[in-house]
């Protein structure tokens, strides 16, 4: 991080990281991205299937090791949690040197993954408004004598253009450090003071969860594939909402063919499945 966006981050709550990722990066993201979707709406309705703590429904597929749920239908979306276990092109998003060198200014002490998703959202769809004010300590945002302490923060990669017609990530910026929660609902489009983030194939926005934030309506025809992870300290178990709180779920197959950084990413020291 450089100074410019260090300060940014902390009086924003956000940064558009620019060519994050290398054409080639988003050339085979995103055609394991589609060969996924294409095998988890099959799947959905199958069995095994899982009631989160949240409430959604989701198809585990024990097979490559991820979770779905939602669908392709207008105004929806599908939601593929646990995806690195499902295709070694996301393999390089795991202790992706720069985004760890990014993540390493604003979380301190030992790091790990407790969040890995695909959102995939159809036209008309959007995601709505959550966060900002004080909020579950596993989501805040904080500073003290070393500098910037996040907990949970998220970096969301693009492998597609996005405008606000097609459904932008959308934030309030500075939300991450207001004293009061937000007396608005839940429509991103209609909140006072929320701003799409357009961006590239290739760059990557990331955030404090502790920012009020979403994503506006897709207007388009243009189906909206984007990939987040999420880091924090390594206390903190997973916050996908199929595992909410539970360890990583991460196949013994994946950690095979992990460096022990990355292995680190995920299994606490001792911790043994
Ligand atoms: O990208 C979106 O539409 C919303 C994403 C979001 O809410 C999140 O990553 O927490």
């Amino acid at each position: 991080m450089n100074p410019i966006e260090k300060y940014e981050f902390d009086r924003q709550g956000f940064i558009v990281i620019e060519n994050m990722l290398t054409a080639q990066e988003v050339a085979s993201l995103a055609t394991a991205i589609d060969a996924l979707k294409a095998e988890a709406l099959e799947q959905i309705d199958s069995p095994p299937q899982k009631k989160a703590l949240w409430g959604p429904v989701y198809h585990h597929n024990t097979e490559r090791g991820y979770f779905a749920f939602g669908s392709n239908r207008q105004g929806e979306t599908l939601m593929i949690e646990d995806f690195f276990n499902a295709d070694t092109a996301f393999d390089c998003l795991v202790n992706h040197p720069r985004t760890m060198e990014t993540i390493a200014e604003i979380v301190q002490g030992p790091i790990r993954i407790n969040n890995s998703e695909i959102r995939i959202r159809y036209n008309e769809n959007l995601s709505g408004t959550h966060m900002g004010g004080p909020i579950d300590h596993k989501y805040r945002y904080g500073f003290n004598g070393k500098g910037i302490d996040c907990m949970m923060v998220r970096m969301i990669y693009f492998v597609q253009d996005v405008t606000n017609e097609q459904g932008t990530f959308c934030v309030v910026p500075g939300t991450h450090k207001t004293n009061y929660p937000s007396p608005y609902q839940g429509r991103p489009d209609d909140e006072p003071g929320m701003i799409g983030l357009e961006v590239k194939a290739g760059d990557a926005i990331l955030f404090t969860e502790n920012l009020r934030h979403g994503g506006f309506t897709n207007h388009s025809s243009q189906v909206r594939k984007t990939l987040h992870v999420g880091y924090g300290p390594s206390w903190m178990m997973s916050q996908n909402i199929a595992t909410m709180d539970e360890p990583q779920y991460i196949l013994p197959e994946t950690l095979t063919r992990y460096d022990a950084k990355q292995r680190s990413l995920f299994v606490l020291p001792g911790w043994k499945r």
